[in-house]
């Protein structure tokens, strides 16, 4: 991992609130302590062309997705383990995630 990441900073709740503007795609989950995008792409090599991508992002941030993969389905859920709720680094990945999903045209 790069060694000069900035420290992850858990969301406020105003931030947590202003996640639906932000991150439109994505649901809270109950608790505020996760976010949550199902994907649905046209076969299982776009589905794991996105995951590789995502994982390569992943890695570069230090941030690692919860997720499943059925065929051409991908399910996601981001937490901050470390820190026990949503922090900054969720919304990079998701950020990122969302992007990939739109070249895999997810
Ligand atoms: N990913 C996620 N989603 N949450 C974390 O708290 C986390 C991570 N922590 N990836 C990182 C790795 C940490 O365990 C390492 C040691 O930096």
């Amino acid at each position: 991992m790069p060694p000069d990441l900035p420290p992850t900073t858990l969301l406020l709740p105003a931030e947590i609130d202003a996640l639906s503007q932000r991150l439109p795609l994505w649901t809270r989950e109950a608790g505020d302590k996760a976010i949550k995008r199902h994907l649905h792409f046209v076969d299982f090599a776009a589905a794991f062309g996105f995951m590789s991508a995502v994982a390569q992002t992943a890695e570069a941030i230090d941030h690692h997705p919860e997720w499943s993969n059925v065929y051409n389905h991908v399910s996601i859920r981001l937490t901050t383990h470390d820190k026990g709720g949503l922090s900054d680094r969720d919304v990079a990945l998701a950020e990122a995630i969302d992007a990939a999903a739109t070249r895999f045209n997810a």
